[in-house]
């Protein structure tokens, strides 16, 4: 009896040191605790034990019931325990999680107002290479290898004749030598410049348009600009024509608006002078139409250029464009 009594534990505790589900556990429960289980088999049978060994038999019983029955709780504490912890991990009945949603880059967004407009306006949008030959980049806009308007545009060199394009006006001279006229474009994009600082990054974005047609006039321009700066900024935004010079056009002209924050009181957005620069324009150089192989006798034309960044940051008031391109998610985020 006392044998039996040892190898039922002995059994017992082996067989629960492998038990890793409730039901086992159940099983287990029932096989030696239960009704019909051994233990209580055994404590049926204690009645043959002779008297002599009674109270020994009797003690040893008890005992085994009782670390059984420990046994059982421990196993049983751990096992709920564990099943606490898995349903705190994958609670099944939380709703899902929604991915975060993004936005376009405040640039992009920008790029697209400003190509709408003047998609608006009759002009096709064409885009082409950043990285340009110099003949499209300077040569074909009439500036020659030693042309003192180069120092202004000097720029990042991949060979004596390959550079990162400094301005998006190669895609209207790709434009035009391959179609005849009347062409009304915008070409939007990347372009690259050795400069940085709070205004400055080497690289920005650029709109430049083209407008070539029989009788295109100096008041095509104005009139097509200040529709732009109208649909842009608002139609009671005043613009302001100033004489300029680039190597391309002749006459040039960089348009200002009035100082969106400060409405032309002065201000130190404006400098105090109550005005904006937004745009570089001008009537197409003949020469550039002699390049492309366009008669200046027979049609004229209108170009200019935007900087998008500037725009982006006049319109939401930023005083540093080097916010656009820190990749900040906070920043990033107010747009
Ligand atoms: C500007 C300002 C003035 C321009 C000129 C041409 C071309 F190819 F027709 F000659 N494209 N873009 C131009 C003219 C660009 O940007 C400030």
């Amino acid at each position: 009896m006392k044998n039996e009594l040892n190898k039922v534990k002995r059994k017992a505790l082996e067989e629960l040191t492998s038990i890793a589900e409730p039901l086992e556990l159940e099983l287990w429960r029932k096989r030696y605790l239960g009704r019909k289980g051994l233990l209580t088999l055994l404590f049926k049978r204690l009645a043959e034990v002779p008297k002599g060994e009674k109270p020994t038999i009797g003690k040893l019983a008890n005992k085994v019931k009782e670390d059984l029955t420990r046994e059982f709780q421990t196993v049983a504490n751990s096992l709920a325990a564990r099943k606490a912890e898995e349903e705190k991990v994958l609670d099944i009945t939380l709703p899902g999680r929604r991915p975060p949603r993004g936005h376009l880059h405040p640039i992009t967004r920008t790029n697209g107002e400003i190509c709408a407009i003047f998609s608006r306006l009759g002009f096709g949008v064409v885009e082409g290479p950043e990285v340009e030959l110099d003949y499209y980049n300077f040569e074909a806009l009439n500036m020659p290898k030693d042309h003192p308007a180069r120092d202004m545009q000097d720029t990042f060199y991949v060979s004596d004749n390959v550079v990162l394009r400094t301005h998006t006006s190669p895609m209207q001279i790709r434009v035009m030598e391959r179609q005849s006229t009347p062409v009304s474009i915008v070409a939007p994009g990347k372009v690259y410049r050795p400069d940085s600082d709070i205004s400055h990054t080497p690289m920005f974005h650029q709109i430049e348009g083209l407008l070539v047609d029989k009788g295109v006039s100096f008041g095509d321009l104005k009139g097509t600009l200040t529709t732009f700066v109208h649909l842009m900024f608002g139609r009671d935004t005043k613009l302001r024509f100033r004489p300029g010079f680039f190597p391309f056009t002749e006459p040039s002209a960089e348009v200002d608006i009035q100082c969106v924050i400060c409405k032309g009181e002065g201000c130190r957005t404006c400098s105090y002078t109550g005005w904006l620069e937004i745009l570089g324009s001008g009537m197409v150089d003949p020469e550039v139409f002699k390049i492309v192989g366009y008669d200046p006798e027979e049609i004229s034309g209108f170009a200019f250029g935007v900087g998008v960044e500037r725009i982006a940051m006049l319109k939401s008031g930023l005083d540093d464009i080097r916010l656009f391109f820190e990749n900040d998610i906070r920043f990033l985020k107010q747009f």
